[in-house]
C-alpha cells in the first residue's frame, strides 16, 4: 500500500476524539474513514462513502475493530545517555530527589553521561525507548534537550532527536530545555548561565531549526520565575512558543507566567493554585499531567484535576520519559496512572494523549483527531471498548499502527 493511493477503512468503530462528535470518545458508528495522501480526506456514513469511493483505491475491512487517532506523547526527555538505577536505589532508602540533585547526582549525572556520547551514539541509545512508545501506538512524540547544557551538547541532543524522526515512521517535535539545570561551568552563576542560554544557545537552536518550542524548569532546584521570564522573552524574540516545568515540587507561580506568554502548556502542576488555574483557562494553555514522575518520586500532592476540569482547562497526559523521575517508555502506563492516581476518566486520559496532547504541541488543527483534514495517523485496536486502551497493562491490544496512511509493521 502506498500513501498516495486512496484508502477506505470500513466496518470500523471510530473513537474520533473529536469534540464535533458528542458521544463518549467522540465515537461514530457506521462511518468509514477515507484517507488520501497521508491525510484524512473524509469521515462519512459508510454507505455514502462506499458509493463515492467506487474503485478509487484500496478498501480495508477493519472487521469491527476500534480505530483511534495515533497517540501523542507531548512531554519526554527520551534522548539521553546512561541510566540512574543506582540513584533510585538510594532514593528508596529515603534520600530525597532534591538532596541527590544538590550532591551532584540527579540531572547532572545524566548530563555527564549524555555529554560523553556523540550524536550517533546518543540516537542509538535512545532508539529502544522511542520504539517502545511506537509499539504502543505513539505516532507523534515531543523530545526535549536539557541533558547537554552547553551549546554543542544541547544542539547534539536536538539533532539526535531529529535524526530518529528521519529514520522512523514517527513525527518528532523538538523542544529546547537548556534551562533545565545549572551546568558546572556556571556553578553559582545561574544568571550568567541564563544570559548564555538567551544570547547563544536559544538563538542557535532557533536559527538551525532544531527546536520548535522552549521549555524551562521553573523550580527551587531549577530556575527562578525571573530567570524563566528572561528565557521566555528570548523565545518570543525568536518567534518560538514556550512551555514550562512548573509547580512540580513547589508553587512558584510558573504556570501563570507560561499563561502570560500565551504558552502551549504548563506541565506537572501538582502545586498549581486557583490563580494558576484561572490563568491557564484564560490563555487556553494546556495542563500536562505527568503521573509517572508523581508515582516514581512517591509524591503525595496531586494536581488539582477537579478544578482544572471545572475551569475547562484542557488536560493532556504524558510519560515525562526520563532517567531520573519517570523511566517509563509506556504511554499506556501514564494513561492508566492518570486515572488511578489523579482521577481522570479513561475518556479524559485518551483525550489527554490525542486531542489535548496535539493542542499542547500546537498541532490541534492537524493531529489527535479522526477528522477530515487531519494527518492519517491512526491505530487499530483489538478491543471491545475504548477504555481497554487505558485499562490493562502487560499485553498490547494494538493490532495495527498507521502512520501517514501507511500500515506499519509492529516490531
Ligand atoms: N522535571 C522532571 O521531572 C525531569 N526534569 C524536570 O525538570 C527530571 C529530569 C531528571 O531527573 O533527569
Ligand atoms: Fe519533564
Amino acid at each position: 500500500m502506498h500513501a498516495n493511493t486512496d484508502t477506505l477503512w470500513i466496518n470500523a468503530r471510530l473513537a474520533t476524539c473529536d469534540a464535533a462528535n458528542p458521544a463518549p470518545y467522540g465515537a461514530l458508528d457506521g462511518h468509514a474513514l477515507w484517507l488520501r495522501n497521508g491525510h484524512i480526506h473524509a469521515v462519512l456514513p459508510q454507505a455514502a462513502a462506499l458509493a463515492a469511493f467506487a474503485a478509487q483505491g484500496q478498501i480495508i475491512d477493519a472487521h469491527g475493530a476500534w480505530l483511534t487517532p495515533g497517540l501523542i506523547d507531548c512531554h519526554t526527555h527520551l534522548v539521553y545517555g546512561g541510566n540512574r538505577a543506582a540513584e533510585w536505589e538510594k532514593r528508596l532508602t529515603g534520600v530525597p530527589y532534591q538532596q541527590i540533585a544538590a550532591e551532584g547526582g540527579g540531572i547532572m549525572a545524566t548530563v555527564r553521561a549524555t555529554r560523553r556520547l556523540d550524536e550517533d551514539e546518543l540516537a542509538l541509545a535512545s532508539l529502544p525507548r522511542l520504539k517502545a512508545l511506537m509499539r504502543e501506538g505513539v505516532t507523534t512524540v515531543e523530545i526535549k534537550s536539557g541533558y547537554g547544557l552547553t551549546l554543542a551538547d544541547e544542539l547534539k541532543q536536538l539533532r539526535a532527536a531529529q535524526r530518529l524522526a528521519a529514520t522512523l515512521p514517527v513525527e518528532v517535535a523538538t523542544t529546547l530545555l537548556a534551562a533545565h539545570a545549572l551546568p558546572p561551568e556556571f556553578s553559582a552563576d545561574a544568571d550568567g548561565y541564563i544570559d548564555h542560554v538567551c544570547a547563544v544557545i536559544l538563538p542557535a537552536a532557533a536559527q538551525e531549526g532544531l527546536a520548535e518550542a522552549v521549555d524551562v524548569f521553573c523550580e527551587g532546584v531549577g530556575f527562578s520565575p525571573a530567570q524563566t521570564r528572561r528565557v521566555f522573552d528570548a523565545a518570543r524574540a525568536h518567534g518560538l512558543p514556550v512551555k514550562g516545568h512548573v509547580e512540580q515540587l513547589s508553587n512558584l507561580h510558573g504556570a501563570a507566567l507560561v499563561a502570560e506568554f500565551g504558552g502551549l502548556s504548563a506541565d506537572h502542576i501538582e502545586y498549581l493554585d486557583d490563580g494558576g488555574i484561572a490563568a491557564l483557562a484564560a490563555s487556553g494553555t494546556v495542563a500536562v499531567l505527568l503521573p509517572g514522575a508523581y508515582y516514581f518520586l512517591r509524591e503525595t500532592q496531586k494536581p488539582p484535576v477537579e478544578k482544572l476540569r471545572a475551569a475547562g482547562v484542557a488536560m493532556a497526559v504524558s510519560t515525562d520519559l526520563n532517567p531520573g523521575t519517570s523511566p517509563f517508555a509506556s504511554i499506556r502506563l501514564a494513561l492508566n496512572q492518570a486515572c488511578v492516581l489523579f482521577g481522570l476518566t479513561p475518556e479524559e486520559a485518551l483525550l489527554g494523549a490525542t486531542r489535548h496532547a496535539a493542542q499542547a504541541l500546537g498541532r490541534g488543527a492537524t493531529h489527535g483527531r479522526l477528522a477530515a483534514g487531519c494527518v492519517a495517523d491512526l491505530l487499530v485496536w483489538q478491543i471491545e471498548h475504548p477504555a481497554e486502551i487505558v485499562y490493562g497493562l502487560g499485553t498490547n491490544p494494538l493490532k495495527q499502527r498507521v502512520f501517514r496512511g501507511v500500515v506499519q509493521h509492529l516490531e
